[in-house]
């Protein structure tokens, strides 16, 4: 008898996982937190039964989030993500040898805790990075009241179904506009347009009043089915987005991270959106 695990995000359309072993399953009170084993993915996160993280193919998003920005901006000393408990993100941020500081906003210390536990290969050592500081809070509410700057903010967080729904309003974007650098960038997930065409639209209305650039570029991960994701992105400066294909390419030769989808090819295709989602905005 195997056993399967369902993800219940759509209402008319389920992805189901082969489960070889459940590893951990807890409700803090704040979400419900269950980690399994798969034979195709290697070991999956879910949070309110949405998966979040597998082993297997976490690379993709985590790496798009991180070196997208970090190379068109160029010179990422401070970088904040929110959300992002599992620490993958952080793992793929301070493979740059230039960043300094590295903080990490999580609603959820128990993610923390039982990812560093039990999915250690996806932070990697990150938490333990010096540069890195965790700081465990509501991320619109330390976005509202901190007064540091960042070159690059990562919004790392589930859908805005949960906890995590405060982290797509208005109010939190003109926050996180207010604590950038000039050339700072923010990106977030912004789903996948296909299913969730909405928060492709909601997300440029809510966001165009507060930043001088505000589009998305995209990153096929097969676990978050439904074809391309959306990833959000938002600027002062209309710099980064369009820097050329010979000036990534050069900054990617000088100082080159290890990775598995980024390049720099990949980086430019990542900004052509099919005419499907250009029609959300
Ligand atoms: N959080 C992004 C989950 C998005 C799932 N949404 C979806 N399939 N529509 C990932 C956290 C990894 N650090």
């Amino acid at each position: 008898t195997e056993a399967w695990f369902r993800e219940e995000l759509y209402p008319h359309w389920r992805q189901s996982f082969a489960v070889s072993r459940e590893l951990y399953r807890a409700d803090d009170g704040l979400q419900d937190i269950v980690l399994f084993e798969t034979p195709g993915f290697g070991r999956v996160l879910t949070l309110d039964g949405v998966i979040q993280v597998t082993t297997g193919d976490e690379f993709i998003y985590h790496e798009m989030l991180a070196h997208v920005p970090i190379y068109a901006h160029g010179a990422v000393k401070t970088a904040c993500v929110v959300g992002g408990g599992d620490g993958g993100m952080l793992r793929e941020i301070l493979k740059h040898q230039a960043i300094q500081q590295a903080v990490l906003v999580e609603i959820d210390a128990a993610v923390v805790e039982f990812c560093r536990t039990h999915m250690p290969s996806v932070s990697d050592g990150a938490f333990d990075d010096p540069r890195t500081e965790i700081v465990i809070a509501d991320g619109l509410r330390y976005m509202a009241e901190t007064e540091r700057k960042f070159d690059l903010i990562v919004i790392d967080s589930t859908d805005p179904i949960g906890p995590g729904g405060v982290l797509f309003t208005e109010a939190f974007y003109k926050d996180c506009a207010r604590c950038l650098t000039p050339d700072g960038i923010v990106v977030n997930q912004n789903g996948v347009p296909f299913l969730q065409g909405e928060e492709v639209t909601d997300t440029w209305r809510r966001r165009r009043p507060h930043f001088a650039d505000v589009s998305f570029y995209t990153a096929a991960v097969p676990t978050y089915v439904g074809g391309l994701m959306a990833l959000g992105w938002a600027s002062h400066s209309l710099r980064p987005r369009h820097e050329s294909s010979d000036t990534i390419a050069a900054r990617f030769q000088a100082a080159p991270v290890a990775t598995r989808y980024y390049t720099p090819d990949i980086h430019k295709a990542s900004f052509a959106l099919p005419k499907y989602v250009q029609n959300l905005i």
